[in-house]
């Protein structure tokens, strides 16, 4: 993207913040500890995002003594030029209204979730208090606000040189709109935070806790990506490796972005998450299902390919994701997401675009790597003879346990002579008479 055709024009405005400050639950979710840490996400968003145009590769959040955050990227700075549609600063217009953000759709900017740019504003409407620092053209812009008021119009406040550049905010939640609590929680940003240095491949954030007594800073750096996702998830948990590397797989389709990162342990269990636009989708969907079907067809389609299946068996997609770890990451200009919770991506032309891409580059993968390929196929064989196995001892123990008649209904006992002979039918008549 060119940055000379962005300008403060670009910015539509909507409307004022009082709507949010109004129905705050309406634009970040609750008002609760989730809320309060949602604020933090949605300004760290915004700095993702001018990582993700390739103009920032670190991103500072530091937790101050009084509770108040402070983000510091060192992106291109928000623009201060003035928006003619408002008279306004641009800077001005992004921290205080709810405008539609940047024009970035057709520039293939990508957006790393959250309210799409109008986030800031939001959080700005839900502070005691804010302040922006913007470093841009040599000079060091400054403006704050209460309540999502401005104190007083965008004024330089120094110099710097002029290749130095990027956005500092800092933001008190207001305690009137947070009444459950204002106290940060570390480990809680630590999470997310991680998590999003490991879905943006590069990017360094480092979390600093400031308050104190608990002072403590973290760096999060993967150049690995969602490779060193999956690797950090199988480590956590204490699992084994089937084989060393991790596969990768990506591609591109007009303005998506899809990849996946997986790798076999020694356990019986699966771990797959997913997510859309650098949010998770616990409850999967269309990105999910598409990488799910590849994986099932790629394993089948390998057994088949070398003799290596029984006529008519048929790998199932839980025998083929026992033991695995995957991240399936997508990047959409737009995301759907369903369900009562928002959980999951409903993009139909997402499940197709993924299917092919992990099939037919997971396929050359296991041609390249053959004895990977094997470990992988032994392992769904190993798997599903585990299953019918399970299923015969269940349904054996079903039908051995309906002849013992546990399952006689409500009134009826069963006798304790096990032969016909010597056993007879009573009709009793009553409760009472039934237990003789
Ligand atoms: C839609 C709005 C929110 N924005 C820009 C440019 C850079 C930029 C931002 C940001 C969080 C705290 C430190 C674009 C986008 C506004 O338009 S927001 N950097 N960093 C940020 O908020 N960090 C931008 C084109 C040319 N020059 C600058």
């Amino acid at each position: 993207m060119s940055e000379n055709n962005y300008g403060g024009d670009q910015i539509q405005i909507l409307k004022g913040l009082e709507a949010v400050r109004k129905r705050p639950g309406m634009y970040i979710g609750s008002t609760s500890s989730r809320g309060l840490h949602h604020l933090v996400y949605e300004i760290v968003d915004n700095a993702v995002d001018e990582a993700l145009a390739g103009y920032c590769n670190t991103i500072e959040v530091t937790i101050n003594q009084d509770n108040s955050i402070t983000v510091i990227d060192n992106g291109r700075g928000v623009p201060v030029d003035v928006n003619h549609e408002t008279g306004k600063p641009a800077v001005e217009v992004v921290y205080t209204m709810l405008h539609a953000g940047g024009k970035f759709g057709g520039g293939g900017y990508k957006v790393s979730g959250g309210l799409h740019g109008v986030g800031a504003s939001v959080v700005n409407a839900l502070s005691e208090w804010m302040e922006v620092y913007v470093k841009r053209d040599g000079h060091i812009y400054n403006q704050r606000y209460e309540r999502g008021n401005v104190c007083y119009p965008l004024k330089v406040v120094g110099d710097c040189p002029l290749e130095e550049t990027g956005t500092k905010v800092t933001f008190l939640p207001d305690k009137e709109i947070f009444q459950e609590t204002t106290v940060y929680e570390y480990n809680i940003l630590k999470s997310r935070l991680r998590e999003m240095a490991f879905l943006t491949k590069g990017i360094k954030i480092v979390l600093k806790d400031a308050r104190e007594g608990i002072e403590q800073e973290r760096v999060f750096h993967y150049e690995g990506g969602i490779r060193q996702f999956v690797e950090y998830l199988q480590n956590k948990r204490g699992l084994e490796a089937l084989s060393e590397d991790v596969i990768y797989v990506s591609g591109m389709e007009g303005d998506s972005f899809a990849e996946v990162a997986l790798q076999y342990n020694d356990s019986y269990n699966d771990l797959i998450l997913s997510f859309a636009n650098n949010i998770h989708t616990a409850d999967g969907g269309t990105h999910e299902t598409g990488f799910k079907n590849a994986l099932t067809k790629v394993i089948n389609e390998y057994g088949k390919k070398f003799g290596l299946l029984k006529d008519g068996q048929k790998l199932l997609g839980d025998d083929v994701r026992e033991g695995l770890t995957a991240i399936v990451s997508v990047k959409l200009t737009e995301c759907e997401f369903e369900g009562q919770t928002k959980g999951r991506l409903g993009n139909p032309a997402v499940k197709p675009f993924v299917e092919k891409m992990v099939f037919d580059k997971l396929m050359s993968y296991f041609e390249e790597n053959p004895t990977v390929a094997r470990a992988i196929f032994d392992k769904s064989i190993s798997a599903q003879a585990a299953r019918e196995a399970a299923k015969k001892a269940r349904d054996t123990a079903r039908r051995k346990s309906a002849m013992e008649s546990a399952s006689l209904p409500g009134k009826l006992a069963d006798c304790q002579e096990k032969s016909t002979e010597g056993t007879e039918l009573y009709i009793v008549e009553g409760d009472s008479a039934g237990g003789s």
